[in-house]
Parts: structure tokens; sequence; C-alpha cells
């Protein structure tokens, strides 16, 4: 699966886009822990993975298109018989050549002290200031190392920038090998989804559906999830993220899940929403349907000449439109989206940009304004109505009705391609198939 020239590929259009005469220096996630002496599994952090490829903790990798230095130097631990064989293998210094392309490596030991030498007459230092903090300040401590050696007639950096808007840039516009994996989450992701269509019954634990899901996620050669899935029966559908997974599904329930593989590095994220008895009652059906409309719509609107926000009007507006004639809402419509009553029933954004991470980095403005659609760009859409339980001005058979349907987009010059098409949503074709194997 690991393919060092992705990343070499990767790391030469980064260095492009750096100003003449800088550095970037990029450290991984530090371990997390989980209690005690346990840890939790660990993953990377994303641009430096984006980066490198490389997986294992503790670990920094600088890039450059100084003169006098290497491109691409990694520091990383060193190989270690005793605790390789408690903890894992390492690649080592001999490892970060040979298999991850370095041109030079150091164990990771040394890094604070050859830090400094990295910075020496660099115009502009490019790195995430505020991300790790521990880590800004070893950078900043040689930053100022680096000021005093003045005397010997060496310059310090005079500018830091924020790495962001080159390496996420990069990231929200996938590439065609980006594509390959991001495909993949998706399908493994609808698989699943349709796994606990299948599966579901009254009577069920919520956790149940969990485990289904995260089973085939592991089994389909996943990490796992991506972020803790949510199955949602009844009115905790009206929790947005609702992680708890423990009651009972009831007879009657709808079942909300979201849930995403993180499969090398890329997510997918999808939401369905089903009766578990299979079979809608008719406000289920009738709050499923303006939902349904809003995100079929919306997922038309995924092209070039759109962007974030008139995909998010137009939701809310089919949505509130809706919700008026189904009087779970007063009008007229104008003044419910003026006054934003209708936020007390879709209260989160219609969609988020979606890859190495579930949030996925990348911003949704250009020049002062909000961007449109590119081609290359993964977006989910993903409207929702949450009808609170206890909202009187509602009539009672509606009250609890949590639905939120969501797919991944792909933006291509031809308009949009459905990611995530697989996975059922037809309410017809889910009462086909819910319950049965
Ligand atoms: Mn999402």
């Amino acid at each position: 699966m690991f393919d060092p020239s992705l990343f070499s590929d990767r790391r030469k259009r980064f260095l492009s886009q750096l100003e003449p005469n800088s550095v970037a220096i990029i450290p991984t996630a530090p371990i997390a822990n989980y209690s005690r002496d346990t840890d939790y599994r660990y993953r990377p952090d994303s641009d430096f993975h984006y980066l490198t490829g490389f997986r294992e903790p503790e670990a920094v990798a600088i890039l450059s298109n100084v003169e006098s230095h290497k491109a691409f130097t990694l520091f990383v631990r060193p190989r270690d018989k005793d605790k390789e064989i408690w903890n894992g293998r390492r690649a080592g210094i001999a490892g970060a050549v040979d298999s991850y392309g370095a041109d030079e490596a150091f164990v990771i030991g040394d890094f604070k002290e050859k830090l400094p030498s990295y910075l020496e007459n660099v115009e502009s230092i490019y790195h995430f200031p505020g991300k790790y903090l521990n880590f800004d300040r070893k950078l900043s401590k040689a930053w100022n190392a680096v000021r005093m050696k003045w005397r010997q007639g060496i310059d310090a950096p005079k500018v830091m920038v924020d790495l962001g808007h080159i390496m996420h840039e990069m990231r929200l516009i996938k590439t065609p090998e980006d594509l390959i994996l991001q495909r993949n989450a998706c399908k493994i992701t609808a698989e699943a989804q349709e796994l606990a269509m299948r599966a579901v019954r009254p009577g069920m634990n919520e956790r149940e559906l969990e485990a289904l899901i995260n089973h085939y996620f592991r089994a389909s050669g996943g990490l796992g999830e991506g972020f803790p899935t949510i199955v949602a029966s009844g009115v905790n559908s009206c929790i947005l993220h609702y992680i708890t997974n423990e009651e009972t599904i009831e007879d009657g329930d709808l079942v909300l899940i979201d849930a995403g593989v993180e499969y090398e590095m890329h997510n997918g994220d999808i939401t369905r929403t089903f009766p578990a008895n299979g079979k809608f009652s008719q406000e289920q059906r009738a709050v499923y349907d303006i939902v349904l409309k809003a995100q079929l719509e919306c997922c038309d609107m995924c092209t070039t000449d759109n962007t974030m926000d008139t995909v998010h009007d137009h939701a809310v507006k089919v949505m509130v439109d809706g919700l008026i004639d189904l009087k779970v809402m007063e009008g007229p419509a104008d003044k419910a989206i003026e006054d934003e009553t209708y936020k007390k029933f879709y209260m989160h954004k219609t969609g988020h940009w979606l890859g190495v991470d579930v949030h996925d980095v990348g911003s949704q403005r250009k020049d002062g304004k909000t961007r449109k659609f590119e081609p290359g760009m993964v977006t989910t859409v993903e409207p929702g109505i949450y009808i609170p339980e206890d909202d009187e001005s509602v009539p009672i058979a509606f009250r609890g009705i949590g639905i939120r349907i969501e797919d991944d987009i792909h933006i291509t010059p031809d308009g949009p391609e459905n990611l995530t098409d697989s996975c059922p949503k037809d309410p017809g074709k889910l009462e086909e198939i819910i319950g049965s194997d």
C-alpha cells in the first residue's frame, strides 16, 4: 500500500510553493494517553503524514529550499531492540532514508541541538504556531539561539508563515491518487451502513449496531472508525453528536446512524436515518421526505457554479418550506429564515470538506469572498431536521423526530460525483431492506 513516490511528488509540489530561502518545520502528533500508562492507538499528524507517509510517533520533518540544506530531512526514533519487542518495529534513520525517501535522517534526540542550524540565514519559517505548544517552545528557543549568532554574521529568520495556507489548499484539492483512497473509504462506509439497515430489529441495543459497523470497518482493511460512530434511536436522534449508543431500539423508533471508516488516512462520512421496524410512520415519512428533497437538490448543486453557502441556503429554504407545510413551523418562510427561528430544528451547516481529517482542512473563502466549488474538492451534504421532544408548539406526533441524510460528494468539471451513492436512502428501498438479514 505504501507508495513512496506519492509522497515525494507531494513534497515537490509543496516545496515549489514556498518563498525562496525558506524552511518548513513539521512535527508529527504527540502520543495521546488513554489511562495511566496505556495510550491510544497512535495516529500521526495529518499534515505530517500527508508529506511523509511516516506513521511512527516522535518524528519531525524539515523541508527546505535553502541551497545548503537537504530538501527533506527526517528526525525519527532510533532502532531499539528492547523497545521494539514491547511496542513494535521502528524504521530508524536507515529506514527513514531507504523506505521513506529522506535525503538525510537523524535520531529525534538530536533534534534540539540541530534545529538552529536549519534556521541560520533563512528568510522564512513555515510552521503551524499553536498546534503543538510544547513544540512551539522548542522552535522559539532555536529561533532565539540563531538571533544570538549575529556576531558570527549569521542572520535569523524574519518571518513565520502559517503552513496551512499552502498545505491545506493542497489537501483540499484531491489528486487522482487521493481519490482512490477516498473512494474506498466511502465504499466501505456505504456497505457498513447497509449492513446495519439489514440487521436492525426493534429490541436491539444501539451498541449492537455500533459493533456491527465498526467490525465491518476494521475487517475491510480500515483502521477503524474515523470518528465515534453515532447510533441514535428515537429521541436520541435529536442529539447531534450522540455517541453513548447504550439504549434499546424500540418498535416505532427511527435510527440515525452517522459513521465513517478511516481507511489509509482517508475518511468516509455517511448518515442514514431509517425506521427500526421497517415502516415509516406517516409523520416520520413526511419529515424524511423534506430532508431527502433538500439533500438530493443540494447534492445536485455541488457544481463549480455554487458555494458551500448557496448550498446551505437552499437546504434551509427547502426545509423551512416543508416544515411550514406540515404546520411544524409558522410561516411565512422569508420571516422564519430572516429571524432564524428555523434554527431550533436545523442548527448546523449543510456540509464540510472531507479527506484526511473527517472535518477536513481548507479555506471556504478566497479573495475575501466565499469561494466556489472547484474540481477535486470533496464535501459532505448533510441537511437534517431535529424536532425537540419537549417543543409544545409542534404537533405531538412530530416531537422527537430527528433525521439527517449525508453523502460525500466529489466535485468534478462535469458536475457532482456522489461517492456514497450506493448507500440506500430512497424510502421505498429502505423499507424493502430493513431487517432483511
Ligand atoms: Mn459529516
